[in-house]
């Protein structure tokens, strides 16, 4: 392959990428024989689906520029390495919840991975109104390991400072989550955009001067707070689900930050998920929905099992050591209790956060985008924004999921518009 960066394309590809043990004997090494398709529909880079013989794998390249904006808006390549990297950590700290990635060249800023078969993106799979098993357990336990083993609790001081290092030279990416999650939707930004008929909501949001200062709070500690390393970017379109089995995918927004990012961001979109569905369905409505928020549920709870129990079996960092519990016969599991409700708080926080970007700055989701009709989609975007602005100002006083759940289904029942 030529060493000067160059992007791919479904012509280009197979005799690209021929050289490549990693792919050549997967796909079998008659490059003439593969067949490539480009699938990527994110935002920011390309996708390609590479078949041949009876198998097939993941090319994903980063293009220089913001693919939903355009080259007005550069984006460094340097980002696919920060994929990789937390590809490579998010698969030692957890157990086959990510690809196996089987090739990564830094020049093209591109990798190979597994292709994920036949799993499809979660969101998808949410307007359609399937249920996919275990998915709350496996959310849970992946944002538990990750917080856990990516933290001081377990790394050695060094280690994790060390990584704090490599990650600090990725800037322009964190820029993306400063501007679009945590500032843009608080005023009349350039690239954001709303549904009209929510005029009124959106002013009254604007206008909180108490919202705005939580959520300039709750940057402060996303962008200063190196608690661990995150996933970064976790909703419904990070997830590829089948019936039964989920992967977490695309961790090209990984930076250190707050335990309680990754979790409040990935409730935001199932609560997203569950105030959109009104117009995503009628007959099997209120089950769907009994679903999402028991989804929801069981996704905090998971968290704290799996974090309590690697409180007490790999609790090895320089953080709460047992010298100073354990082996003193002092009982520790109120120390971490008092963590994951502090973990709690944030997330709580950050999902009120992720549920107004959603609807007010430039990236939209598509459980609402999706409703075509912008009268049908307003009250359930106004729903969904009052219950966030309610979430961010009173994020101490929702100290479990069940008070989370019982807030969603209060505000499913409000006419807001
Ligand atoms: C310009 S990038 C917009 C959004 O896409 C990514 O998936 C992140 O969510 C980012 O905020
Ligand atoms: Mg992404």
């Amino acid at each position: 392959m030529t060493d000067v960066y160059e992007p791919l394309t479904p012509e280009s590809l197979p005799a690209r990428l021929s050289t490549l043990e990693s792919v050549s004997s997967r796909l079998g090494t008659d490059h003439t024989q593969w067949s490539v398709s480009e699938i990527g529909d994110g935002n920011l880079n390309l996708v390609f689906i590479v078949s041949g013989g009876n198998d097939s794998v993941i090319v994903k390249q980063a293009l220089p520029y913001v693919r939903l904006v355009g080259d007005s808006w550069p984006l460094p390549l340097y980002r696919a390495f920060y994929e990789n990297c937390a590809l490579t950590r998010q698969a030692s700290r957890t157990s086959n919840a990510v690809p196996d990635v089987f090739h990564f060249d830094e020049q093209q800023a591109l990798i190979v991975m597994e292709h994920l078969r036949p799993h499809v993106i979660l969101r998808n799979k949410l307007i359609n109104g399937e249920y996919v098993s275990g998915l709350g357990q496996f959310v849970g336990k992946f944002c538990a390991q990750t917080a856990f083993r990516g933290s001081e609790l377990s790394m050695s001081s060094a280690d994790k400072k060390a990584d704090v290092g490599v990650f600090s030279g990725n800037v322009e990416i964190p820029a993306i989550t400063e501007a679009l999650v945590f500032t843009d939707p608080y005023f009349d930004a350039e690239m954001n955009n709303h549904n009209p008929l929510l005029d009124s909501v959106v002013s009254s949001l604007r206008s909180n001067v108490e919202l705005k200062s939580v959520v300039q709070r709750m940057l402060m500690k996303f962008a200063s707070n190196t608690e661990t390393m995150l996933h970064g970017d976790l909703h419904s379109g990070s997830i590829m689900s089948t019936d039964t089995e989920s992967k977490v995918i695309d961790p090209e927004f990984a930076q250190y930050g707050p335990m309680g990012f990754d979790l409040g961001m990935v409730t935001a979109n199932f609560l997203m998920a569950y105030f959109s569905q009104p117009a995503h369905r009628s007959s099997d409505l209120d089950d769907y929905q009994q679903w999402i928020l028991d989804v929801i549920g069981e996704t905090f709870s998971a968290f704290s099992t799996e974090f309590q129990r690697l409180w007490k079996s790999e609790r090895t960092g320089m953080l709460y050591p047992t010298a100073l519990f354990e082996e003193q016969g002092h009982d520790s599991s109120g120390a971490c209790d008092s963590l994951l409700a502090s973990i709690h708080t944030d997330a709580m926080a950050f999902c009120g956060i992720e549920m107004h970007r959603r609807c007010l700055s430039l990236a939209h989701n598509a459980d609402f985008e999706n409703i075509e009709d912008p009268g049908a989609r307003a009250p359930l975007e106004a729903r969904n924004l009052n219950m966030g602005a309610q979430l961010i100002l009173q994020a101490s006083a929702i100290s479990d999921a069940s008070l989370l759940i019982g807030m969603a289904e209060d505000f499913n029942k409000r006419d807001v518009l």
